[in-house]
């Protein structure tokens, strides 16, 4: 288990609640939409068992148009401030160095970049300044192009070598590397088989020495493992694979998962640390 500054030790994998602040994102979209309504969502996967609680402002989903950065500020430095009052650990998921910035000033502990410090060159700084723990996504291109940047010879190879070059960049551009957490990047320039394989290799990301993310909920990979007659369900009946993701994941020693549904999510990290401390 490690330890991350700033942030309370959990003895298992820590369980990270997801509140999106869009109009749009591909599986909770809209529903949270306003900074009270955001703040309530984000108590409540408090109470449902939620570590954290991971704010963002901008949605990922393939295909997106990128947000403008001021509505972006407006939508997530709010959100933070609140939760953060109400003593929640609260993690900012943006890649942009300014809505980081003011996050963490009104609160935030952790910036989690799913572009790994690549979208915004002022980002790396930033987060160095502030030294809070960051979380390096395995990131080809945004959104609009992502889907043709998903072309592997081996992926776990090559996502591991690609996010040992962004360790590396975060570190020389003055990150602690004890703040550095990694994250495969499922569902970014990713087909389901390639989602798949790093799932069922994610005791070889042990070999970067870092803490592990792995942000399995609702994606597209889920559908299509659970689809009938070629239909996947829709993202919000994709939680029970969720939950399953989580205790593969946290069996296989992840350091967190981020899932929209959190309370089977909660039961799944504790049935795994009680089934490792068995074994
Ligand atoms: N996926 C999404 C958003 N943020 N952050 C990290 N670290 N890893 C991810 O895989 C990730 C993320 C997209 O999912 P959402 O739109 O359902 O939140």
């Amino acid at each position: 288990m490690s330890t991350l500054r700033g942030l309370p030790e959990w003895g298992r994998c820590a369980v990270m609640g997801v509140v999106n602040v869009t109009p749009d994102s591909f599986s909770d979209g809209g529903r949270w939409f306003d900074t009270t309504a955001a703040v309530k969502r984000g108590l409540d996967l408090v109470a449902d068992g939620a570590d954290l609680v991971d704010v963002g402002g901008e949605s990922t989903r393939p295909g997106a148009s990128r947000v403008d950065e001021d509505e972006e500020l407006r939508r997530v430095v709010p959100v933070v401030r609140g939760l953060a009052a109400e003593g929640v650990t609260v993690s900012v998921d943006t890649m942009r160095a300014r809505v980081a910035e003011q996050a963490v000033e009104a609160g935030a502990v952790l910036v989690n970049d799913v572009s790994g410090g690549l979208a915004d060159p002022a980002m790396i700084g930033v987060v160095a300044t502030a030294g809070v723990p960051f979380v390096v996504m395995h990131w080809r291109g945004f959104s609009e192009s992502m889907n043709s940047r998903a072309v592997y010879g081996d992926v776990v190879t090559e996502v591991i070598d690609e996010l040992r070059a962004r360790l590396d960049a975060v570190v020389d551009g003055g990150v602690d590397p004890e703040c550095v957490v990694l994250d495969p990047g499922l569902g970014f320039a990713k087909e389901a088989r390639h989602d798949l394989a790093l799932v069922a290799h994610i005791r070889d990301f042990d070999a970067l020495g870092r803490p592990l993310l792995v942000a399995a909920s609702r994606k597209r990979f889920l559908g299509h493992v659970l689809a009938k007659d070629g239909t996947p369900p829709r993202a919000r009946e994709r939680d029970a694979a969720t939950a399953a993701i989580s205790a593969i994941a946290a069996h296989e020693g992840a350091w967190a998962v981020r899932v929209h549904e959190v309370r089977a999510t909660a039961d799944a990290v504790r049935v795994a640390r009680a089934v490792g401390a068995a074994r």
